[in-house]
């Protein structure tokens, strides 16, 4: 990995990559792609080279490709759950029309590809707990079904073609930097901006409703190890399973009052977003990540917890 388009990078994931794959690979060409309604602002902006790269224009996405030697794409265009259950047409033409077009420029031009997969793309007859790497996926909401529409089409790329197609499932991430937009895990987030502004927060999910969720710095070092992982120790490409913690709106309210006693939550459920939630699993099984390059995660609720206020008291001046 040397030359690097991120397409989607002023996203949540994006915004923070970039800057990662920045100072981790200081002697490439780390491009920022992004679409002009978005454009990087700040550090982003100032820090290395970035383009118009809509990812439904597969000619903009091979000039940009061709003009920086690109080698590896990391593909983050996406509506996130929420949004994507209301604009389903838009959701399919960005993760899969625009996952065809990414395919098809890296088969061409012989980049590697990383596209992230989700919780999101297991449904309710997945096995809840310990959610296996291998089992049914039969999601029911448009984002499940564009991340195992694109697992597949990925891996049909890699068989057919040989393209260095790869991906994890993540789960929500939580980060103080970038906030996410329309997702079902993103009350996670808003919780630590509440607490820290000293607000009540007001819970869109109902208590008893466990999701895995991640701290932004695990899941960054994981989509940058899993494609410097020796490729022949891979027996799955697209997606594998990573976890590193699972919880419910108590326990990350409780965890969170340990550091804020005074921090209150009142439960306004959304009924979109809960009937989401619902149809996920509780807990993933990531023994084939941690078996095949070596996952494994730093973060668990307390450490993510400690760090998030720090951050945000610093980043909101509270
Ligand atoms: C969402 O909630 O839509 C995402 C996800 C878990 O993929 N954060």
């Amino acid at each position: 990995m040397k030359n690097v388009l991120i397409i989607g990078s002023t996203g949540q994931i994006g915004s923070e990559l970039t800057m990662k794959l920045r100072a981790e690979y200081a002697e490439g060409n780390i491009v920022a792609g992004y679409i002009p309604s978005a454009p990087p602002t700040g550090v982003l902006a100032e820090s290395g080279p970035s383009e118009v790269v809509d990812i439904t224009n597969a000619k903009q996405i091979a000039e940009v490709v061709d003009k920086y030697h690109i080698d590896t794409i990391y593909n983050l265009a996406a509506l996130l759950s929420a949004v994507a259950e209301n604009k389903p047409q838009l959701a399919w033409h960005i993760g899969i029309d625009g996952l065809m077009n990414v395919l098809e420029v890296s088969r061409e031009k012989k980049c590697a590809v990383f596209t992230p997969s989700s919780i999101g793309s297991f449904g309710p007859n997945a096995p809840k707990d310990g959610t296996p790497q291998d089992t049914i996926q039969q999601p029911r909401t448009m984002y499940g079904v564009t991340k195992v529409s694109g697992e597949l089409l990925s891996n049909y790329y890699a068989l057919k073609f040989g393209v260095d197609t790869r991906s994890v499932r993540f789960p929500g991430l939580i980060s103080y930097v970038t906030p996410p937009g329309g997702g079902t895990t993103d009350y996670a987030v808003d919780i630590y901006y509440s607490a820290v502004k000293g607000e009540k927060f007001v819970c869109p999910i109902a208590p008893g409703t466990f999701m895995d969720m991640m701290y932004m710095p695990d899941a960054l070092r994981a989509a940058i190890e899993i494609m410097e992982a020796n490729p022949t120790r891979l027996r799955h490409r697209n997606s594998f399973n990573i976890a590193s913690m699972s919880f419910d709106p108590n326990i990350i309210y409780a965890k969170i009052k340990e550091y804020i006693p005074e921090f209150e939550m009142e439960f306004q459920v959304d009924p979109l977003r809960q009937a989401i939630a619902e149809s996920w699993p509780n807990k993933l099984d990531d023994t084939c990540a941690r078996v095949e390059w070596d996952w494994k995660p730093q973060y668990d609720l307390d450490a993510m917890t400690r760090d998030m206020i720090e951050k945000l008291r610093a980043k909101l001046k509270k």
